[in-house]
């Protein structure tokens, strides 16, 4: 059979690898930060230089593909996803890591066909870690085949989420109250390393073993959540239901049982839609 977007794929991992090097040479410079929506939402001179050198490279060689990048929707392009095959780019995530050096800092690449997650790269620049997934051929870590842990029993799970960056008394009190419902299982821990596809990469790899978040976008979650899903892992609604990559939320997990135990645990709150904001 045909595998018509392999060459896409292996374009899209020379780009990526071009980008990781120009955001590790970045941190041996000053780092310029500017802020987005919050004093905690950060950007960088390198969150848009990389974005940039990743959609040009890509347009010019594909020129009738879509592009949804962070950088180019916080300046004002449209967050939609159509049939057309589609670039979701997030040049850094985890600005906030690459701002004070923290490790978890990665390029997150997911290509989209009628809406479906064809493959997925996210690449940790600073651990030179290159997760790829190619819907239907498994995932990888630096070529070598993943898996996720396979653990059913919460009470023994590594539970992975972030506290983000709408910081307003009601959001609040249901985050730390979904950490508390969630650490009370008991669980052996949460974590929050501060990228949500390196997240998502960590429970592909089995190092955690589920992983949830509302409030992120598209951006942060197409290239982690192709890898998670040829992993063996499961992604869902935080309500239970089918993953929608443009609802700003979800739940990763390393099988059903975990899935569901935390979707009946935690609280949703509203946090709109990426393709209802423009
Ligand atoms: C960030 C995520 C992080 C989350 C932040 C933000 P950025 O992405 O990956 O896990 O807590 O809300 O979305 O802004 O660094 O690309």
């Amino acid at each position: 059979m045909s595998d018509p977007w392999k060459e896409c794929m292996d374009y899209c991992l020379e780009v990526t690898k071009e980008a990781g090097k120009m955001i590790r040479d970045a941190l041996q410079r000053d780092i310029s930060i500017m802020q987005k929506s919050s004093p905690v939402d950060l950007v960088t001179e390198t969150d848009q230089k990389v974005e940039e050198l990743i959609i040009s490279s890509i347009r010019k060689k594909y020129p009738t593909h879509s592009f949804i990048g962070e950088e180019s929707v916080a300046a004002g392009a449209a967050s939609v996803l159509t049939e057309n095959p589609t670039w979701i780019i997030d040049p850094i995530d985890g600005t906030t890591n690459f701002v004070h050096r923290f490790p978890f800092v990665c390029v997150s690449i997911g290509f989209t066909v009628n809406k479906e997650i064809e493959f997925g790269i996210v690449y940790s620049c600073i651990e030179e870690k290159m997760y790829t997934a190619r819907r239907g051929k498994g995932a990888f870590c630096n070529g070598v085949p993943i898996k996720v842990s396979g653990q059913e029993d919460i009470s023994k799970s590594l539970v992975l989420t972030e506290t983000g960056f709408k910081k307003d008394p009601e959001h609040f009190r249901t985050m730390m109250a979904n950490m508390e419902s969630i650490l009370t299982i008991p669980v052996h821990g949460i974590r929050s390393p501060g990228s949500a596809a390196v997240n998502m990469c960590l429970v592909a790899c089995g190092a955690a073993d589920a992983y949830y978040h509302m409030g992120i976008h598209c951006w942060d979650m197409a290239g982690g959540a192709a890898i998670v899903r040829e992993a063996g892992g499961v992604i869902m609604d935080v309500s239970g239901g089918p993953f929608d990559l443009m609802s700003r939320r979800l739940i990763t997990a390393s099988s059903r049982a975990i899935a569901d135990c935390i979707a009946k645990k935690i609280q949703p709150f509203p946090c709109g839609r990426d393709d209802a904001e423009n």
